[in-house]
């Protein structure tokens, strides 16, 4: 992975996955900044991140349940992370309360960490596993914003609705999106050029 020795000069496309962790100690030491994609299994996080990259870099529609890594696209002078999917139905309750050991590390103690996406089907409503999110970045003060995908599910009126709905339930702004049409892709990009990030 990233520190496998190179060959002269080493090329790393934008969006390619450079890191593929079980643990904090297998993450890359360049100390660039880092933004986190999180969300329920099958909210739309890969489709978001490829849509954001603008190339098929992530796993669409892959199946839950596989060994939960954590991945790093380079882009190239910062990472997106890709977090394991959360909140699977099949899950016991006390698995729900967390999100796994390597996430829970990362999370809390990541340096590079500077700004997170949650990323939620518009859909749904908010759920403990999303409160739980809200808190972590409200605990240790990093810029969480909330992306509700399928927007394109759902008619002018829904939308609306859903909206209302969910930014009542986060207390936040939350950005309705679809990763297949494109629409209010536009307002994630802005946020995260505003870290100073290129995208
Ligand atoms: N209609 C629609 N489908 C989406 C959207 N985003 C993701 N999907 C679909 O939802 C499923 C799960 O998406 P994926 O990105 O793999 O979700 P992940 O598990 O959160 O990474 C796939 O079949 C995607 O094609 C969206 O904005 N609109
Ligand atoms: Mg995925």
């Amino acid at each position: 992975m990233g520190n496998k020795p190179s060959k002269g000069r080493t090329e790393v496309r934008r969006g390619q996955m450079v890191a593929s962790c079980l643990n904090l100690s297998e993450m890359p030491a360049t100390g660039l900044s880092e933004v986190a994609f999180m969300g329920r299994s099958n909210a739309g996080k890969s489709s978001l991140i490829n849509a954001l990259v603008g190339s098929k870099v992530a796993h669409t529609g892959a199946t839950p349940g596989r060994t939960q890594r954590i991945h790093f696209f380079s882009m190239p002078a910062w990472y997106i992370v890709d977090l394991p999917g959360f909140g699977y139905a099949k899950a016991s309750k006390s698995d729900r309360q967390r999100f796994g050991e390597a996430v829970e590390d990362y999370l809390t103690q990541r340096q590079s960490l500077i700004s997170a996406i949650l990323i939620q089907d518009a859909r749904r409503d908010a759920e403990p596993e999303e409160m739980m999110v809200v808190q972590w970045a409200d605990s240790r003060n990093i810029l969480l914003t909330v992306v509700a995908s399928k927007m394109d599910r759902l008619n002018r009126a829904e939308q609306a609705q859903r909206q209302q709905a969910l930014d009542e339930q986060y207390g936040r702004s939350v950005f309705l999106v679809s990763n297949r049409t494109g629409e209010g892709l536009d307002r994630v990009r802005h946020v995260i050029r505003g870290l100073g990030l290129t995208l």
